[in-house]
């Protein structure tokens, strides 16, 4: 079951569950701030409020936005919004639902919470029988192009400074265990044995990454399996989505760790740079600051190792450490859908 604030009924994987619900007390006229924490392990939602049509988003992962009119919001793992909620002046009742559903699972799992403007707690908590709202499907490229810092970063680098282009493709390796790799490298509990940075800086299991060896790599070393980048470089990242083994696709909410990266977007087929530079250099507004990006699927199946979809970022090389780069799916982390950033030298990384 999808759970807010603790509590949530409706129908979960096919099967009736229910559960009481929660409420969310709101009085006439007023505007609310609604946060956002997309907490869920697995679970891809998109949620509707019954007779509230226009919410603005005015902040998405820690980072002030310029107001953004919206009629759902979709949210997936690791991600966070604020949300303004104008109340009716004159409601025609005294509870409306929020109803949230699952995208993109093989069943859909389907919840609910209350909007109260009745003085006193509403008595009737239970999920509806039937779904009042009629939910959109997925939204691919959901705020992409939209959203708009607040105030410009006074840093943020121009296509122009990209000292450095790396894709990352993303693959569901299905014979014997199904695991995900990247960049032909998955990353999980038995690789490192011990805490990377501690390895670096023990030198003893890990050696430090070879941006030699990472540049005649697609820019992973494959001895540490780690992506290497020097303080002072523009990235340009582009997560790349293929067909696993057996063809099929998966969405992935990606997850940086470390300094937030600008999102470009995203797209089915594959990246292409020049089309996505002008196509930015006619909105004339900066890209927005995220933490976590939907990495979609266009399709539940294509071939194996197909591209199909990407996404795109562009990350100012500023911070020195060892910085992880992860689908913020818990189960695909398991899998080893979990990469490795060093931003800086040797000496800048250990001191
Ligand atoms: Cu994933």
């Amino acid at each position: 079951m999808i759970l807010v604030n603790g509590k949530g009924g409706g129908t979960a994987n096919g099967t009736a569950c229910n559960a009481t619900l929660s409420t969310i007390n709101v009085k006439p006229g007023k505007t609310y701030r609604l946060r956002f924490i997309g907490s869920t392990a697995l679970t891809f939602a998109i949620l509707v409020f019954e007779g509230h049509e226009t919410l603005q988003v005015i902040e998405a992962d820690g980072s002030y936005t310029k107001p953004t009119n919206i009629t759902h919001l979709q949210i997936g793992s690791g991600q966070r919004y604020s949300v303004l909620l104008t109340t009716k002046t004159n409601p025609k009742k005294a509870q409306y639902i929020m109803q949230i559903e699952s995208r993109d699972r093989p069943t859909l799992t389907r919840s609910y919470a209350v909007l109260n403007y009745g003085s006193k707690p509403p008595k009737a908590l239970s999920p509806p029988a039937i779904p009042p709202l009629q939910l959109p499907e997925t939204t691919r490229g959901f705020l992409d192009y939209d959203l708009e810092p607040l105030v410009p970063a006074p840093d943020f680098p121009t296509a122009a400074e990209v000292t450095r282009r790396v894709t990352m493709t993303v693959y569901q390796k299905v014979d014997g265990q199904t695991v995900w790799i990247q960049n032909q490298y998955n990353w999980t509990e038995s690789f490192p044995r011990e805490p990377y940075l501690v390895s670096l800086y023990k030198n003893d299991t890990v050696e430090f990454p070879s941006m030699e060896r990472a540049l005649q790599n697609e820019g992973i070393d494959p001895v540490s399996r780690a992506f290497p980048a020097m303080i002072g470089e523009v990235l340009g990242i582009v997560i790349q989505n293929t067909g696993a083994d057996k063809g099929g696709l998966d969405y992935h909410p990606f997850h940086a760790h470390g300094r937030h990266y600008w999102d470009l977007g995203s797209g089915n087929g594959t990246y292409d740079a020049a089309a996505s530079d002008k196509h930015w250099a006619a909105l004339d507004h900066q890209p927005p600051l995220r933490g976590t990006s939907m990495l979609y699927r266009y399709a539940n199946n294509t071939k194996n190792g197909t591209a199909t979809g990407w996404r795109a970022w562009r990350v100012r090389v500023t911070e020195p450490g060892v910085w992880m780069i992860h689908c913020h799916i818990l189960q695909h982390m398991v899998m080893g859908m979990q990469t490795l950033w060093v931003f800086g030298d040797r000496s800048e990384v250990l001191g």
